[in-house]
This record gives structure tokens, sequence and C-alpha cells, in this order.
């Protein structure tokens, strides 16, 4: 795709109680492959442990935190490395795209389709109570789940190669959210959510 004539504005996607838009390329200097490649590099990738009922798990996906502030998560707080050059022009694209400033990111590294995250909501008091979140995606396309905490309804959105999903208003309260394991083929996949912590 040409970045430079590509829609560099979001496009809302109606939902009930919550703020969803998508912008299907956000606009960096290097193509998306590049991007994949060096974030797979270059990033301090954990496999963090969680706290469910009392016990502790691997989770299905690496993980790691940059930003100023630590981060409390299912459990474990995580210590944060500090931005890169590189995550510093995610950044600041996705920033220009959404209208809203970040000082946190929680990056996600898919390996295959048996990585995935069960079915949350970022809802962290530290996030404030309408926390916009700008999720941007590198690698295989996986679908991205939303079920609405009271009334079920379900919503399937195609993360692709470069996108950018804007979430916002009352979307985390109302809202879960979560990537499903698949059986399918896949190569890798990075998703990074840029949060703003109090
Ligand atoms: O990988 C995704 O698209 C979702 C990531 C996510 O929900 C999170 O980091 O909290
Ligand atoms: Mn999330």
């Amino acid at each position: 795709m040409d970045l430079f004539t590509s829609a560099t504005t979001l496009t809302s996607i109606p939902i009930r109680d919550g703020e969803l838009a998508f912008l299907p390329q956000l606009r960096l200097p290097w193509p998306n492959e590049e991007v994949l490649a060096r974030l797979i590099a270059e990033t301090g990738w954990r496999e963090e442990t969680v706290l469910v009922y009392g016990k502790r798990h691997l989770q299905p996906r690496l993980s790691a935190w940059h930003g100023d502030k630590a981060y409390r998560y299912s459990g474990l707080q995580l210590a944060p490395l500090p931005f890169t050059p590189l995550l510093d022009t995610i950044r600041r694209a996705a920033e220009a795209a959404t209208g809203r400033r970040y000082n946190s990111v929680l990056l996600n590294y898919y390996r295959d389709g048996r990585d995935s995250m069960g079915m949350h909501s970022d809802d962290e008091p530290e996030l404030g109570p309408e926390p916009a979140i700008a999720s941007v995606s590198f690698g295989a396309t996986r679908p991205f789940i939303l079920r609405h905490k009271v009334t079920k309804e379900t919503l399937r959105l195609p993360l692709t190669d470069g996108s950018l999903l804007f979430m916002a208003g009352r979307t985390q309260a109302n809202w879960m959210h979560g990537i499903n394991k698949t059986a399918k083929p896949l190569g890798g996949r990075v998703n990074l959510t840029f949060r703003n912590i109090a």
C-alpha cells in the first residue's frame, strides 16, 4: 500500500455503550514487515506468569511493558522499560491518528495460532474511567473479539497488518475483549496497546 495516499483518519465503528474507531494503515516511515521484524528482534520479551484463582500460569504469549510508570496486571507488577526510538515513532503516529497522548505501551507477541489472550477489560483504576487505548497490530491477522458484559452481543474485528484500533469512552466499562487460539497455521503477530497511566 502507498503510505502517502492511504487514509489517515479514523473510521468510527458504532457500538452500543462505547466508542470504537479503526484505521486500516497507520502512517509510519517504514514498511510493516520491517517494523514487525524489528519489534520481534529488539523487544525484551518476557514469558510472564499470571495468578488465576491463586495458581500461577504461564501466559500463552510473550509480553513487554514500556513507559514511565509501573503497571499492575492480573496480579503481577510489570517494571517498565524505557521507550525506544522505534516505539516512540509508533507512539507519535498513534497520537497523531487518535488525537490523544500515551505514556505507556504493552507489547504482546503471539508467536503462532496457539498464542492467545483471554477475555478481559482494560479497566485498571490508573487508566481512568474512560481509558483511551490505541491498539496497533503487525503481522498475521487475528480476529479481535469484543463481548458486551450485559447483552453478550459479540463483535469480531479482523486486526490486519499495520492497522490501528482505537477504544475510548465507556468501551472498557461495558465490553470485554480478547484474542482466541486458532488451529490455522499462522505466522507471528505483534500488538502494541498504547495507554495513558495517571
Ligand atoms: O492483541 C490484541 O489485539 C489485544 C491486546 C490486548 O487486549 C491488551 O494488550 O490488553
Ligand atoms: Mn486489552
